[in-house]
């Protein structure tokens, strides 16, 4: 059947959800060897030992320092693997998570 053109061909709106992205989120402490926290830098997030050295030192001098950002449930995964990484060898060294603005 044929309606000249006489109704409107509306298409369903389509919203695409845009991935909630989170940072991880490297904490400072006391007590943690900075040699194995650039370990830990390089092991879970892939990073060379220039870059791991940096983040490490801007934690240790401002307080924290944003590591990378991730889609939630993998920044998540990655700050408990990390900080457990530090548990598991008695250290305190911690990593939070927290949304992007
Ligand atoms: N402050 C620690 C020390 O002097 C090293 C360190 C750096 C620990 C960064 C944690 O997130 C951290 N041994």
């Amino acid at each position: 059947m044929s309606d000249a053109g006489t109704t409107p061909r509306l298409k369903p709106e389509v919203k695409t959800q845009r991935p909630r992205l989170h940072k991880v989120i490297l904490v400072n402490d006391d007590y943690t060897p900075r040699e194995f926290v650039v370990l830990v830098l390089k092991g879970e997030f892939r990073m060379s030992e220039d870059e791991a050295h940096r983040v490490m030192i801007t934690a240790h001098t401002r307080g924290v320092c944003v590591v990378a950002v991730y889609v939630q449930e993998i920044a998540e995964t990655k700050a408990t693997r990390a900080t457990e990484a530090a548990r598991s060898k008695g250290y305190p060294l911690l990593f939070t998570t927290e949304p992007e603005e």
